[in-house]
């Protein structure tokens, strides 16, 4: 990278320095060239930068405005900071050593004064955002379309009551497929925005339902038209803005799919704060997104415990990782997902080595727990210990329940005949706890 064409001159490439590093902005975990069963790091944990809060976020809140200003945030129109901005960002991107990024229509083009004029200025935006990608290597993660953010969507978009702000919104949409086909996204995100309610008095819940089923499958149909064939992935979230939100969590999305006869077409990319909002810890939603196959992606922040809303933070949580980390190894990993930093700067955190430091900080603690994580399951101590557990149902009667043999007659000829009372088993919490503290304290 020249010099001269530099727009964040103050901050270097990251370098990996190894865990006894004490610079501020060098990796001490994320080593991405590392191999790991021959794959690098890299492509392993396939970091993603957020555009909306690296790029788009100005530090606002609703008690005040904006408190971090970009030196390239100026320029001659909206469309010419837009393309300075985005060079900014691949200059960031490229320094930080993420080799994805993701991104909603809206955050990358300015909004025009019609869905064409829109439009327009997506292309402009894209055609340059495909000219960097072909430059520094970098890939999309994922697309997606903004359809909360514009005051026509405050009552939703396609559960919107009014059919018309459906139907722009499925031109939005039809848009944001395309550019994300052109860019190569890898997978396309659809985080249901204002699609719930705020009071049941003026809502029909069973229709805005069908009404989000029947988008979803619109959208299914035009990826297959036009050959997408990245994943589609749903990221629940159980409130903010409305107050109840269609995809509250891992579960009701799994359940809502499968009632439309949608599974097959997606998986869902799991947000950390979303679970923990949905009182769930993230673990939690990752087992159950896991266990029915639908595994998808990871949007990486995390929540305040005191605070009761979406707070994006970085995570530097090596406990809560790990837990994640080991539930996602287990899984066999992401498959085309990978691990995006939904996360912003606090409020007065208005430097740009800010943004350096909070991913430097959230790449480290989850290379960190992915090396934790992959010791854990190397080991084999928890996974042997829970196939101990559930032994009984390995051969004899425990092996017929599974296989439906047997119903509830035959088990109760055998607990009167033969089984007699169920002897306790203890589930040995604390000794597993211990366990599970000491490879974290022990780290990499
Ligand atoms: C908001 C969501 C959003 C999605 C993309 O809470 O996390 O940022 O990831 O629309
Ligand atoms: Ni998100
Ligand atoms: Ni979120």
């Amino acid at each position: 990278m020249k010099k001269t064409k530099q727009l964040i001159p103050s901050v270097g490439t990251v370098a990996y320095e190894g865990p006894k590093s004490e610079n501020p902005l060098a990796f001490k975990h994320y080593n991405p060239d590392e191999l790991f069963d021959g794959k690098t790091m890299a492509e392993h944990m396939r970091f993603s930068i957020a555009y909306w809060h690296s790029f788009r976020g100005v530090g606002s809140d609703p008690f005040g405005p904006g408190t971090i200003v970009r030196p390239w945030e100026s320029g001659k129109d909206a469309v010419s900071v837009a393309l300075k901005r985005m060079d900014a960002a691949f200059e960031f991107f490229q320094k930080i050593r993420a080799p994805f990024w993701c991104f909603h229509d809206r955050d990358i083009a300015p909004e025009g004064k019609s869905l064409a004029e829109s439009n327009r200025n997506l292309d402009k935006i894209v055609a340059h955002a495909k000219q960097l990608q072909k430059a520094t290597g970098m890939k999309l993660l994922w697309g997606t379309a903004n359809l909360f953010s514009n005051p026509r969507f405050m009552c939703g978009a396609s559960t919107n009551p009014d059919a018309h702000v459906f139907a722009y919104a499925a031109a939005q949409v039809k848009k944001a497929l395309e550019v994300t086909l052109e860019l190569g996204g890898e997978n396309y995100v659809f985080w249901g925005g204002r699609e719930g309610y705020d009071t049941l008095l003026n809502t029909d819940l069973g229709r805005e339902q069908d009404h989000l089923a029947t988008f979803l499958q619109m959208a299914v149909d035009y990826a297959k038209a036009i050959g997408f064939k990245g994943q589609f992935l749903i990221e629940p979230k159980p409130k903010e803005p409305t107050k109840h939100q269609y995809d509250f969590d891992c579960a009701t999305c799994i359940g809502f799919l499968g009632t439309y006869g949608l599974s097959k077409h997606f998986k869902l990319n799991i947000e950390t704060n979303h679970a923990t909002l949905a009182g769930h810890s993230f673990q939690h939603e990752i087992e159950v997104a896991a266990a029915a196959s639908m595994l998808g992606s990871i949007d990486a922040n995390s929540g305040d415990m005191l605070l009761g809303w979406d707070t994006d933070q970085f995570n530097t949580d090596t406990r809560e990782l790990t837990l994640a980390m080991v539930s996602i190894l287990r899984a066999g990993g992401l498959g085309s997902g990978g691990f995006n930093f939904d996360a912003k700067l606090r409020r007065a955190s208005t430097d740009i080595d800010d943004l350096f430091y909070a991913h430097v900080g959230g790449f480290d603690a989850y290379a960190l727990a992915f090396k934790i994580a992959r010791r854990i399951l190397a080991d084999g101590k928890f996974d042997e210990y829970v196939a101990n557990r559930y032994a009984s149902y390995d051969s004899g009667f425990g092996a017929d329940i599974e296989s439906g043999k047997v119903g509830f007659k035959e088990l109760e000829k055998l607990v009167l005949t033969k089984l007699g009372e169920p002897k306790p088993k203890s589930g040995h919490q604390e000794y597993l706890e211990n366990l599970f503290a000491q490879y974290v304290n022990n780290g990499a």
